[in-house]
């Protein structure tokens, strides 16, 4: 059942901000090889903890410096992993005793991020991985044969994992005020997933938003590391991806995305009617990678300025062109410019009339003229205005369908 159409919940917040935040942190981030590491690595258990977790110790945490970079970066939430695979949470659960609390920074890290997230504005946002490779129930085999301790066949072992995972639910909807947003990551087994579940989640918290990944399509259909529009289009959906090859902090990993790319994203998923949740990877300290906050930093002043053609933006009726992307909000018809189109420009796929066009950075007018679906645009400088995407505002009679 699709949740989406029963609820009466309001998720404007998501539909108008396009752009979150997403923090992969944790224990893993000691190791500084990403968050599979001790997949990867076949590490056993006592090693992990005692090489990472006992070394994870946040002493630079500053909640309230990610938040002001998400704002700066122009992002209306920030989504951060409270437990991922690892088992390692963030909080002090009752479920386990490798958690934040006991090990490592001794503290519950989720409280200030969750005051320092709300203070500046923004929205807040819980993952959670059903997959906990550290609880003795969890079948290691999903692991690509990795000898977990868990026989997923018997359905106690079931039933105990099934019973913790809600625990954990239980603590994560009622200890930290109102939440926003539950991410759930790719369930393995998707079994695990159970909508009653989720409908204890959202007694819990009434206005709640949910990703689809826990088994049961919810309010938000999830694309990883692609930008792929779901078919239907009645459905939300968001498009997470790295800024560079990894979500967890990886010491080696140089292959950052540019500002421009980013850009480039955000005009694909606001094109899609979609948002997009971009990842930063702090360090086990807490900082913040010095490449992560440029990128962030020189796109959120691009989207500072050509905010309106992303913000609330619809799903565009039209396909793309050679020339760049087009979004649609109301009777605004943004035209993104990234590639170098001479002194003239001519769309053809362009059914409303066109009242005015101007460049959306700065307003100066556009010229133009419209013979029937082909809209010319004259005169336009060989070099576009802005290096990270030069966007033109059209008014339009009516809104593009
Ligand atoms: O295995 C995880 C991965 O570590 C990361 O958390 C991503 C983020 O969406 N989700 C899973 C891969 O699909």
């Amino acid at each position: 059942m699709n949740q989406q159409n029963s609820t009466s919940a309001d998720f404007s917040w998501f539909d108008h901000s396009r752009y979150g935040m997403f923090v992969h942190w944790g224990a893993y981030s000691v190791a500084a090889r990403g968050e599979w590491v001790r997949n990867r690595e076949r590490i056993p258990q006592d090693e992990y903890a005692r090489l990472y977790a006992d070394n994870f110790r946040a002493e630079k945490y500053d909640p309230a410096a990610w938040a002001a970079l998400a704002k700066e970066a122009g992002m209306g939430y920030v989504v951060i992993t409270t437990r991922h695979h690892d088992g390692f949470a963030l909080w002090p659960t009752a479920t386990s005793d490798f958690h934040a609390g006991r090990v490592g920074p001794k503290r519950d890290l989720l409280k200030p991020f969750v005051e320092a997230v709300r203070a500046a504005g923004l929205r807040v946002g819980f993952y959670f991985s059903p997959a906990d490779w550290r609880h003795s129930d969890y079948p290691g085999s999903y692991y690509r044969d990795w000898p977990g301790t868990g026989d997923w066949c018997s359905p106690d072992a079931r039933a105990r994992m099934l019973s913790c995972y809600r625990e954990q639910l239980v603590e994560l909807m009622t200890g930290y005020g109102k939440i926003d947003y539950l991410w759930y990551d790719g369930c393995i087994p998707a079994d695990l997933a159970t909508p009653e579940i989720n409908e204890e989640v959202i007694r819990l918290q009434p206005h709640i938003l949910i990703n689809e990944r826990n088994g049961a399509p919810w309010h938000v259909h999830i694309s990883e590391q692609a930008i792929n529009p779901p078919k239907r289009r009645d459905m939300r959906w968001e498009a997470c991806m790295t800024l560079n090859d990894n979500w967890g902090w990886h010491a080696g990993d140089t292959n950052w995305k540019s500002a421009r790319e980013v850009v480039k994203m955000l005009c694909e998923t606001a094109a899609g009617g979609g948002n997009l949740l971009l990842n930063i990877g702090p360090r086990p300290d807490g900082s913040v990678p010095g490449e992560t906050v440029r990128i962030l930093r020189e796109s959120g002043a691009w989207l500072a300025r050509n905010g309106d053609a992303i913000r609330g933006c619809e799903r565009s009726p039209f396909t793309w062109n050679n020339w760049g992307r087009v979004t649609v909000r109301g009777n605004r018809v943004y035209l993104h410019i990234r590639n170098g189109t001479g002194r003239e420009l001519c769309w053809a796929e362009l059914k409303n009339k066109v009242l005015a066009a101007r460049w959306l950075d700065g307003g100066a007018p556009v010229k133009f003229d419209q013979q029937g679906e082909r809209l010319f645009l004259r005169d336009l400088p060989v070099e576009l205005p802005d290096p990270l995407t030069s966007t033109i505002e059209l008014t339009v009679e009516g809104a593009p369908e």
